[in-house]
C-alpha cells in the first residue's frame, strides 16, 4: 500500500475524516503513527561493542520532519499530503516541541545521536524524560517570565517499554519507567534514545510558573530540567535527578550486557560510556557500587573495569558552570556512594599531593570533573583553542599527570537537520549543481568553489537567502508582530544568554547606531536585529540584559525617525524550531564571546552552513571556521584568548578606564540610564546593569567594543559590494564540511570508542 493510501486509511479510521477535512493536528497524529511504523521496521543497528552517550540534556527538537527525511520518505509524504491541498509544513508546526536541554551542550548530544546512526554505529543515548522540560519563555512588561512547557501528548515519540529498576535513595527506594525513543539514521538503521521516568510525577505540584515544590521527590523527580538551584532544595533535587539516571543507565547496561552473555570483567571490550559534562559522574562510583556490591568483584577490578570504560568530554571552562557537590550533600541523596567516592579520593591523595587535583577538596567539597579526569580512559575538549586551554592552564595539572588522556574533538553537526531540513531549497540548489554526495560525505561541498566566479551561482545562493529571509519576516510579522524589511540585512545573535556571551555588547553597538542616526548619519541599508535568548530564572544580570533589549526594541521601532533604518526584535521562546527559522535567514552571525569562553559554540556552524559570514572573536569553534574560509570571508575582532587569560591572571582590567577614555564607549553606556530607556524600562533592571558595566564588567565588554563596532560597520559596508558578498556566502556554505557531526563521531569512534 502506498503512503496516501495508508494515510487516508488512517485518517478516516481515527477521525471519519478526508485528509483534506482533518485538522493540522490531527494531520499529524496520522503522520505520526505512520513514521513511527516506518521507523519500527528498521533493523536495529548492532555489534560487539556499543557506545552509551549519558547526558542530562538532549534537545531534540520536533523530529517528524527529520525522521522522514532519514527514512528518505519526505518527498512522499509531502507529495501525498499536497494532493489533498495540504502542506507538510503546516502539519510540522502541530508538533509540540520537547525542551529537554538547555542550549549547545544538548543541542549537540541529538546532533551525536543522529550521525551515530547514520553512521551505522551502535549507540544508544541515556537521559531523562521532563514532562514540562526547559521553562517556556514569556516576555510580560519588557521582562522574562517563565511558563512551564508541557509537550507530552498522548501520541508522541516516546515509547513507553516494561523496563524498570529500583533505585535508591539511602533507604528510600523509587522505581524507574523507561521511554525510548527511536533514533533512526540517514539511510540507516536505529538506536535508542533511553528517557527514564517515574510513574508517581505530579504535575498539579506546579502551581505559578514553574514554582513546585522540591522536597517530594517521588512527585517532582522529572518535571523539569534544571530547576531553579539558586537554593539547598534546588540543588539537591539536581544531584537526585543526576542519580536518578545515572544509576538507571548502569543497571541498564549491565543489564544488556549480561543479556548478550559478556564478561562483566572485560565490560570495556563491549561497551564504552562517554561522559557528557560533568552531569552523569556519578555513573563512575554507581558502576563500581554495583560491580562490588553485587557481582562479587574486588575494589581493585571494579575501579580498573570502570576507568577503562567511561570516557568524559568537558564543555565548558567557566569556574561556575563546573559542578563541586558538598559530600555533606550526596550523603543525604545517595549515601551508598559516599564509601566509594570517599575510597576514590583516598587513592588519589595517597599517589598526589597537589590540593588542585583532588576529588574531596579541604572544604569537603566533591569536584565531579576530578573524578572524570582520575577515573576515565578519555578527557576531551571540544574544540581546538579549547583543549589547548584545557592543557595548557585550567587541566594543566592533570595534563601533566595523564597527558596520554587528552584528546580534542571538535564539535559538528547534523547537516540532516541543519541543512536538508531546515533549507529544502538551499539543499536542492546544492544537489543540482554539485550532486548530491554532499549528503553523505559533507566534503563534498568543496566542490562549490569551483563555481566562486560563476555568477549564476552566486546569483542562485543569493536568491534563496533572500526567499528564507522573506519567509522569516513573515513569520516575525505573525509570531512577534514586528515589520522588518526583507530588504535589510539580517544581523542575528541567537544562544543562551551568559555575560561571557556577551549579548549586551551588541546591544551597546546598537545604541551607537541609534544615536548616529538620530545624529543624522544613516545606514547605507536598513538592518535588521534580530536576538533570541533564554536566561537561567535566578541570573540577575542575564534577566537585565533582556529587559535592555526589549526596552531597544520598544525605542527603535517606534522612533520614526529610526526605524526606516533599523529594527530590533527579541524573539520569544527561543528553541529549536525557531532556530531553523532564524539561521537559513542570516546574514551576519554574530558569536562574540569573551575569547576563551565560549569552548566551541555549533551555532556558529549552523550560519555558515546557511551561507552567514562569522562576525566574531578568536574563540572556540571560529577559530577553525577562520582558519577554513580565510580572511576573507570572517570577521574578527577583540583580544585573542591568551591577552584575556593574563587579564584575569593579573586581575588588570578595569572597565571604567575604556569607559573613561572613549567617547563612544561613554555614550553607549550612559544611555542605559539615560531619560529614553527609563521611559521605556524598569529603573531597577537598568541601573543594576549600568552598574555592572561600569564597575565590574567581568567579561570585559568594554575591552571589545570599540574594535567591535569599527568590524562591524566594516561587515556592513562590504555587505553593498553585492558580489563581493555573495563569494563569501558560497566559501562559507563550500567549507562547512568539516563541521558535520558525522565527522566529528567518526573521530570520537576512531580514537575513544573504537566501536
Ligand atoms: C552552565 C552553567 C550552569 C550554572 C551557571 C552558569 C553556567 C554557564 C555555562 C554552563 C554551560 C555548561 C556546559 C555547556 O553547555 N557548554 C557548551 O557546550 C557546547 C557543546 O560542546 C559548546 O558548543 C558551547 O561552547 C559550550 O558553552
Amino acid at each position: 500500500m502506498s503512503l496516501e493510501q495508508r494515510l487516508s486509511g488512517l485518517t478516516e479510521t481515527l477521525y471519519k475524516k478526508n485528509i483534506k477535512d482533518c485538522s493540522d493536528s490531527q494531520l499529524y497524529n496520522c503522520v505520526l503513527q505512520l513514521t513511527k511504523e516506518e521507523m519500527a521496521k528498521k533493523p536495529a543497528i548492532s555489534g560487539s561493542k556499543k557506545v552509551y552517550y549519558i547526558s542530562m540534556e538532549f534537545l531534540i527538537g520536533k523530529l517528524l520532519s527529520n525522521n522522514l527525511i532519514n527514512l528518505k520518505l519526505y518527498d512522499e509524504m509531502e507529495a501525498a499530503l499536497a494532493k489533498y491541498g495540504r502542506k507538510l509544513s503546516d502539519i510540522e508546526e502541530a508538533e509540540p516541541e520537547p525542551s529537554l536541554g538547555n542550549g549547545g551542550l544538548g543541542r549537540l548530544a541529538a546532533c551525536f545521536l543522529d550521525s551515530i546512526a547514520t553512521l551505522g554505529l551502535p549507540g544508544d543515548g541515556i537521559g531523562l524524560n521532563y514532562h514540562y522540560g526547559l521553562f517556556k519563555q514569556v516576555f510580560r512588561d519588557r521582562l522574562q517570565q517563565a511558563e512551564k512547557n508541557d509537550w507530552i501528548e498522548e501520541n508522541s515519540w516516546l515509547n513507553k517499554t516494561d523496563t524498570t529498576f529500583t533505585v535508591s535513595f539511602g533507604s528510600r527506594k523509587v522505581t524507574s519507567i523507561l521511554y525510548d525513543i527511536d533514533v533512526v539514521g540517514y539511510e540507516n538503521g536505529c538506536n535508542k534514545l533511553h528517557l527514564f521516568d517515574v510513574d508517581t510525577v505530579d504535575g498539579s505540584l506546579v502551581k505559578e510558573g514553574i514554582d513546585f515544590d522540591k522536597e517530594a521527590i517521588e512527585k517532582n523527580l522529572t518535571l523539569f530540567l534544571y530547576p531553579d538551584d539558586s537554593d539547598e532544595a534546588g540543588n539537591l533535587l539536581r544531584i537526585y535527578q543526576e542519580y536518578f539516571m545515572v544509576s538507571n543507565g548502569a543497571q541498564l547496561i549491565v543489564k544488556e550486557l549480561k543479556e548478550k552473555g559478556c564478561d562483566l570483567h572485560r565490560m570495556d571490550e563491549h561497551v564504552a560510556i562517554q561522559i557528557n559534562d560533568t552531569h552523569p559522574t556519578l555513573v563512575i562510583p554507581e558502576l563500581i557500587r554495583i560491580l562490588t556490591w553485587e557481582e562479587g568483584f574486588t575494589i581493585e577490578d571494579a575501579v580498573q573495569t570502570v576507568s577503562r570504560t567511561c570516557a568524559y568530554t568537558n564543555h565548558t571552562i567557566l569556574a561556575e558552570a563546573l559542578e563541586k557537590w558538598p559530600l555533606e550533600y550526596i550523603e543525604r541523596v545517595v549515601p551508598q556512594l559516599v564509601p566509594i567516592i570517599k575510597e576514590l579520593s583516598a587513592r588519589v591523595a595517597k599517589k598526589y599531593e597537589d590540593p588542585r587535583v583532588q576529588i574531596i577538596d579541604s572544604g569537603k567539597k566533591v569536584h565531579m570533573a576530578h573524578i572524570d579526569i582520575h577515573y576515565g580512559y578519555s578527557v576531551n575538549g571540544v574544540a581546538a583553542i579549547h583543549t589547548d586551554i584545557l592543557k595548557e592552564s585550567e587541566l594543566n595539572h592533570f595534563y601533566k599527570i595523564y597527558p596520554e588522556k587528552f584528546n580534542n574533538k571538535t564539535n559538528g553537526i547534523t547537516f540532516r537537520r541543519w541543512l536538508l531540513s531546515c533549507n529544502r531549497e538551499l539543499a536542492e540548489f546544492l544537489t543540482e549543481t554539485i550532486g548530491d554526495g554532499f549528503k553523505k560525505d559533507a566534503g563534498e561541498l568543496e566542490k562549490l568553489l569551483a563555481k566562486k566566479d560563476d555568477m549564476a551561482v552566486l546569483d542562485a545562493i543569493d536568491r534563496i537567502k533572500q526567499q528564507k529571509k522573506a519567509a522569516l519576516a513573515s513569520w516575525l510579522k505573525e509570531k512577534e508582530g514586528i515589520d522588518v524589511d526583507g530588504n535589510s540585512v539580517f544581523d542575528i545573535q541567537v544562544k543562551r544568554l551568559h555575560e561571557y556571551k556577551r549579548q549586551q555588547m551588541n546591544a551597546l553597538y546598537i545604541i551607537h547606531k541609534y544615536l548616529e542616526i538620530k545624529a543624522g548619519k544613516k545606514p547605507l541599508r536598513p538592518m535588521t536585529f534580530i536576538f533570541g535568548a533564554k536566561a537561567a530564572p535566578a541570573y540577575v544580570i542575564a534577566q537585565d540584559i533582556i529587559h535592555l533589549i526589549l526596552v531597544l526594541s520598544e525605542i527603535v521601532n517606534k522612533d520614526p525617525e529610526v526605524s526606516p533604518y533599523m529594527k530590533v526584535v527579541m524573539v520569544e521562546n527561543y528553541n529549536v524550531s525557531y532556530a531553523e527559522k532564524l539561521i537559513p535567514a542570516c546574514d551576519i552571525s554574530e558569536q562574540i564571546s569573551l575569547a576563551s569562553k565560549e569552548a566551541s559554540g555549533t551555532g556558529n556552524m549552523k550560519f555558515m552552513l546557511n551561507g552567514a559570514v562569522t562576525l566574531g572573536t578568536s574563540d572556540g569553534a571560529n577559530v577553525e571556521i577562520h582558519e577554513l574560509v580565510g580572511d576573507d570571508n570572517i570577521y574578527i575582532f577583540g583580544e585573542k584568548s591568551d591577552t584575556v587569560i593574563a587579564h584575569y591572571a593579573k586581575a588588570d582590567y578595569v572597565s571604567k578606564d575604556y569607559y573613561e577614555k572613549s567617547p563612544l564607549i561613554r555614550e553607549a553606556v550612559d544611555f542605559i540610564i539615560g531619560p529614553k530607556a527609563m521611559a521605556a524600562g524598569h529603573r531597577e533592571n537598568l541601573e543594576r546593569l549600568h552598574k555592572e558595566l561600569l564597575n565590574k564588567d567581568w567579561f570585559m565588554t568594554l575591552l571589545d567594543l570599540e574594535d567591535y563596532v569599527k568590524v562591524k560597520d566594516q561587515a556592513f559596508a562590504d555587505y553593498e559590494d553585492r558580489t563581493a558578498w555573495k563569494k563569501k556566502m558560497l566559501v562559507n556554505i563550500a567549507k562547512a564540511g568539516f563541521f558535520s557531526s558525522d565527522r566529528t563521531i567518526a573521530e570520537y569512534n576512531r580514537d575513544i570508542w573504537k566501536l
